[in-house]
Formats: structure tokens, C-alpha cells, sequence
């Protein structure tokens, strides 16, 4: 048990994507963030501003060092007050030895039920992807396939990994969509999928923001029959009062909030009870402090959780939201999407996979090794997400 301990620095370094941000302590007990997603790079805020505001403070001061951060709001990006948030969790742990989750009330559940990314250039072979979850234990799995005639669509992963990564150049690519060609295609996708493989798991979709909220109605309708676990950002989610008109149109389960940085960008989504899942990102949306105050407003209003995990959420970022899904009442379920190499090769994630089911560690903290030796071998390269056009040029939500 470390007593009276005070925040001495906070460091930053780069690597490929991510940057690693370590909030130091005068005690020696170091808490690790990673900067990481297709967000502004914050790290000059953090080792600027958020460091005078930091340095001297009392780690274990996490309430009081988040509203100070929430005052100062108008100063920081969103996520700088998450980052620092769950480094000070990381602390915390690390301070009287335990996991985050016995900070937070222990564990609820044995396990967090994950869902895989079942992807495929067309029907048959995203079908067989799906089968492949299923056959190394997955209960959930997300299907997104190739638009026929579209290039490219969102959601399809290279090779026959887990993670679907889908930063490319160092500038955003024009990709080319076409509403109506993916609203006549999903539901065939869809009915396939449960038509080989039954109603025996959970079945996702991610339209992505991509749909009016009629259009959103139309899909939800159409895709009915076949139960499906949620729809996921079906229109943009800024507009919150939009999905009352899909409500109106369907009961197909909704799932919003990878886009959210805090509970007021989905105060009216829950307290409506417009949405069935809300799927913020830990690390962006505040950090454990503000994220478990967004599930208890959800759980008040039926909502259950559906934390972000794609491979652009660093696995500090994973287990900080599976700390929250292994201890809170309102758990649904954790999107896990795996990382590319290297970061199998530099992150010890403190968490590991066994049927359908992500299992933390008991290591102090967080519970995320980081190898910053390793680490030194992957030099930090900008990555863009693409743009979408529709045919005539116009600009789309990607
Ligand atoms: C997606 C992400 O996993 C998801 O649900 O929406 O892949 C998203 O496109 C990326 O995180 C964007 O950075
Ligand atoms: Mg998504």
C-alpha cells in the first residue's frame, strides 16, 4: 500500500500508431494510457496544460481530478480528460494491489461475452467467416460483406485474423457508396447467415452512419425475421431526436456511441430509451469515471452497455472498458475486434480468451504490460480513415 503519493511527470512516446502516455509518480507507481483512434493527436495538451494541472495532485484524487479537467473543458479534446482518467485508475490499482474491477465492486459476472467481425467479399464467404467464430466458441458475431458493386465497404478485414483495421494512407481515400445498393444487399447477407447458421448466437450489424433515419426504419424492418442482437450506428448519432423516427419504423434493437465523448451527447437517446445498447469508448469518452456514470444513467432507463473495442482502441483502452463490464449491473455485451501486429508483440493485455469470453488477470491496475524496448522498433506512421463519395462526388458519412 503506497501512502501520500503525488504525480511527479507525465511522459509521452510514439510508436506506429499509438502513443504511449505515462503519468509518473513521486513513488515510483507509473499509470500508462495510450493516445490512440483516428482522433486528434492530444498528446501536446497532456504534456502541456494537463500537465501544470497534474503535477503535485494526488493520483488517488480521481473525482476531483476529473471535474477540474471537466472545468477546464473549453481548454482540452474531449478524450485528454479519459486518458488521464483511466492512467489514474491504473494507479490506483497499482497502489493497493488490487484490479481495477475490486475498486469498482467487484466482479458481476464470470467473464465478458465478446462479439467477433465476420467479414467477406461476398455472401458465401463472409457465411464462412461467421461459421469460423462460431467454431472456436464465439456466441456473437458482427457480418459486414462487399456491397456488390461497390469497390470497397466498411467492415472488411484483410486475411484471416480477427481485426479489421481500417486506417490506410497517409491521407483519406475517396471510397464510392451507394444507399440503395447496400439496403437491397444486407438483408440478403443476413438472411443467409441465419439461414446456414441458425439463431444460435447473436448476430451484429454496423451500418456505420451512413442512413437517414427512415432508411435506418427501412433496415431495422427489413431485418426482422432474422433477431438480430442490434444495428449498430444506424444514422448519425449527433441527431439524437432522429431516432425516434426509427422507432416508430422498427423493433430491431438499436446500438449508438462510439462517436461519444460525453453523457450529454446521449442524455436524450437514454432517458427516451431510443437506443437498446450504448457503446461509448472508454478511454474517449471521459475514462472509467465518466463512462460508468453514462451505464448507470443507461441502467436506469433499460439500456444496456456495448463498449467500443475496434483494433484502434489501444488494449489499455480494451481493458479499462472490460475493468467496467466485469463489475457494473447493466453489462450487454464487449466489441472486441483484436490488434495487428506489433501490438501483439509489445502489449502483455492482462486479459485472455477462452469460450466466447474475454477473462481479466488479477495484476494490479489496469493490468496491460507495454514492451518499450520492442516498441522502439515500430516508428510512429500516420494513418488516415477514408471519405465516402456518393457517385455524383457528393460527400457522405463514411
Ligand atoms: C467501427 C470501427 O468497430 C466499430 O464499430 O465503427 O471500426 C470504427 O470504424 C473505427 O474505430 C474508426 O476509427
Ligand atoms: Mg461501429
Amino acid at each position: 500500500m503506497v501512502a501520500d503519493v503525488k504525480i511527479a511527470d507525465i511522459r509521452a512516446a510514439r510508436h506506429d500508431r499509438l502513443t504511449l502516455i505515462t503519468i509518473a509518480t513521486d513513488e515510483g507507481v507509473d499509470g500508462e494510457i495510450f493516445v490512440s483512434g483516428p482522433g486528434v493527436d492530444v498528446t501536446p495538451q497532456l504534456l502541456g496544460p494537463a500537465k501544470d494541472l497534474l503535477v503535485g495532485r494526488d493520483p488517488l484524487d480521481i473525482g476531483a481530478i476529473w471535474h477540474t479537467f471537466r472545468e477546464r473543458a473549453r481548454m482540452f479534446d474531449p478524450t485528454v480528460q479519459g486518458y488521464v482518467d483511466v492512467a489514474l485508475w491504473d494507479i490506483a490499482g497499482k497502489a493497493v494491489g488490487r484490479p481495477v474491477y475490486q475498486l469498482l465492486g467487484g466482479a458481476a459476472r464470470d467473464g465478458v461475452t465478446i462479439y467477433g467481425h465476420a467479414s467477406g467479399a461476398d455472401i458465401a464467404e463472409t457465411v464462412a467467416d461467421a461459421a469460423r467464430f462460431l467454431q472456436s466458441g464465439y456466441r456473437a458475431v458482427r457480418v459486414q460483406a462487399k456491397v456488390p458493386g461497390l469497390e470497397s465497404t466498411y467492415g472488411l478485414r484483410a486475411g484471416t485474423g480477427l481485426t479489421y483495421e481500417p486506417a490506410g494512407g497517409d491521407l483519406p481515400a475517396d471510397e464510392v457508396w451507394d444507399t440503395e445498393a447496400y439496403l437491397d444487399f444486407v438483408p440478403k447477407l443476413v438472411a443467409a447467415v441465419r439461414d446456414e447458421l441458425g439463431y444460435g448466437f447473436h448476430l451484429l450489424h454496423d451500418a456505420h452512419h451512413r442512413l437517414t433515419p427512415l432508411e435506418a426504419g427501412r433496415l431495422g424492418k427489413a431485418l426482422e425475421p432474422y433477431r438480430m442482437f442490434w444495428i449498430e450506428d444506424a444514422t448519425p448519432a449527433e441527431d439524437q431526436a432522429a431516432f425516434r423516427l426509427i422507432r416508430q419504423h422498427t423493433v430491431t434493437p438499436l446500438a449508438v456511441g462510439e462517436v461519444f465523448n460525453t453523457i450529454w451527447d446521449c442524455q436524450q437517446l437514454i432517458s427516451e430509451r431510443l437506443i437498446d445498447y450504448i457503446r461509448t469508448a472508454v478511454p474517449h469518452a471521459g475514462g472509467i469515471t465518466h463512462t460508468r456514470r453514462i451505464f448507470d444513467l443507461a441502467d436506469l432507463y433499460g439500456v444496456r452497455t456495448g463498449s467500443h473495442g475496434p483494433g484502434d482502441v489501444s488494449p489499455i483502452g480494451i481493458a479499462a472498458a472490460l475493468h467496467l463490464d466485469v463489475s457494473i449491473a447493466n453489462f450487454g455485451i464487449q466489441e472486441y475486434m483484436s490488434h495487428l501486429e506489433p501490438a501483439n508483440e509489445v502489449f502483455t493485455p492482462g486479459y485472455r480468451y477462452a469460450d466466447g469470453m474475454l477473462h481479466l488477470s488479477d495484476e494490479p491496475g489496469i493490468g496491460v504490460r507495454f514492451d518499450k524496448q520492442a516498441a522502439k522498433r515500430y516508428p510512429y506512421q500516420r494513418r488516415y480513415l477514408p471519405v465516402n463519395r456518393l457517385r455524383d462526388g457528393s460527400m457522405h458519412n463514411w
